[in-house]
């Protein structure tokens, strides 16, 4: 019930109370995936379906996007806890055009907390941007997410920007749209639909 709190606090907007039961259910010892998955991201998954419905628009969108993210900031240390040294580097960003990053902040927190160091260059990211970074910080991983399928188009300008960089940097790629079959129709190395399977990719991608 506890946790249907959590989701109900979101579609309210209500981001005091969001805190207050995150932390409230995080006391309690709930488990962490479940406060993430069936709290906060479930609730997003409702607020995107009243949008479709015309139930909600962007401001409240963005509202609850807020509540959200002050969720996830509570679980942030616990996401990320432990770790010391870097089991390699990867570059994260949300692809040109698409100001989504609730995703890819969650995605980054779970690699670092699975000891990787991770460069976040936010959202609306250029190719070239991802290339200079990921060249300048030697990385083993680009990391590239997308929410919009106007966006995705994106992702392919990036990994071919990266192939003629002749890199030898590895690019995975991720967002409620992308598929494995886009991630393999435009030569990426990888794709997850999750955070945590985004960590699980980068670490075979790096065995
Ligand atoms: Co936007 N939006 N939005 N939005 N928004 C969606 C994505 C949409 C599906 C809503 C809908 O119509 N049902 C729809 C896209 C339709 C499409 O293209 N298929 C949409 C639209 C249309 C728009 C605008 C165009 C609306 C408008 O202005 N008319 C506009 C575009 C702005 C832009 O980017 N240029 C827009 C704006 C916004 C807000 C700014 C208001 C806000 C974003 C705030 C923010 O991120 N700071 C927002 C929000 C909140 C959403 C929804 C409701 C929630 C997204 C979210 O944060 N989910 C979304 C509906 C939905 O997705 N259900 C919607 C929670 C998050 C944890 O999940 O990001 O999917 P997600 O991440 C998942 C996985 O996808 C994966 O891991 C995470 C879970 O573990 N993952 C990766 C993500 N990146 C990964 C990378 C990886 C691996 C996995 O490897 C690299």
């Amino acid at each position: 019930m506890a946790i249907q709190d959590i989701f109900n606090a979101v579609l309210a907007f209500d981001v005091a109370a969001v805190k207050a039961k995150t932390q409230a259910e995080m006391d309690a010892g709930a488990d962490i995936g479940a406060i993430l998955n069936d709290g906060l991201i479930s609730a997003m998954d409702e607020v995107g379906e009243r949008f479709s419905t015309g139930e909600l628009f962007v401001p409240e969108m963005l509202r609850s996007a807020l509540a959200m993210k002050a969720g996830l900031e509570i679980l942030k240390p616990h996401l990320s806890a432990g770790q010391s040294r870097s089991k390699g580097t990867v570059v994260i960003g949300t692809v040109k055009g698409d100001l989504h990053d609730i995703g890819k902040n969650l995605v980054a927190m779970m690699m670092e907390g699975a000891g990787f160091e991770v460069l976040d260059l936010g959202v609306d990211v250029e190719s070239e941007k991802f290339v200079t970074a990921a060249a300048e910080k030697k990385a083993d991983v680009i990391a590239l997410s997308a929410l919009l399928t106007t966006t995705m188009p994106f992702m392919e300008s990036t990994v071919k920007a990266v192939k003629e960089a002749g890199m030898a940097v590895k690019t995975i790629i991720g967002g409620a749209p992308v598929t494995q079959s886009f991630a393999d129709q435009i030569g990426a190395d990888g794709y997850s639909a999750d955070a945590p399977g985004a960590v699980k990719l980068v670490k075979q991608l790096m065995a």
